[in-house]
């Protein structure tokens, strides 16, 4: 099975990474997460990013807050596919990263997810590596399963109460 890579921007962003770890763990993908700033270790960026395919994988995460270059950066040096997960800063809650991930050029895409969507997007992580491994769509097909019977559950819930 293909490998998933998350790179972050700053140490900072680790609380949403966990998300994405989180769930690929669920369904047992493996990754290797790194911190990697396209600003500040640009080299590290271009020399992971560029190896990734020959080095097993078959996806890339990328986490950024702010002005949020790192997704692009990671798009313009692979065509892997690239997920960009828009981090919520301080100041403008996430809308100068969303703006910076999802408004790349034609020809160079970043599947942007919504601001501080990490779960999402190892979700989507999974679903492309699922295209060709069919024990990891059968459980995926289980977790939306799983997941509305827990929805269906506090319907009950709340219509019994109400
Ligand atoms: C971005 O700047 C990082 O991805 C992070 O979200 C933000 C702030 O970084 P730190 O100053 O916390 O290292 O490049």
């Amino acid at each position: 099975m293909k490998k998933v890579g998350l790179i972050m921007g700053s140490d900072s962003d680790l609380p949403i990474v966990e998300k994405a770890v989180a769930i690929l763990k669920e369904f047992g993908i493996e990754y290797e997460a790194h911190v990697y700033s396209a600003h500040r270790t640009p080299k590290e960026v271009d020399d992971f990013t560029s190896n990734a395919y020959d080095n097993g994988f078959g996806v890339i995460i990328a986490f950024a807050g702010m002005a949020a270059h790192l997704a692009g950066a990671v798009a313009a040096r692979t065509v892997l596919p690239v997920i960009g997960v828009p981090c919520k800063s301080s100041n403008l809650d996430g809308l100068d990263a969303l703006l910076s991930t999802v408004q790349m050029p034609t020809g160079i895409p970043v599947a942007t997810v919504a601001i501080n969507g990490g779960a999402n997007a190892a979700l989507v992580a999974a679903q492309i590596i699922g295209v060709e491994d069919k024990g990891l769509y059968s459980k995926l097909k289980e977790k939306r399963v799983v997941d509305a019977e827990k929805v269906l559950k506090k319907d009950a819930d709340v219509a019994s109460k109400l």
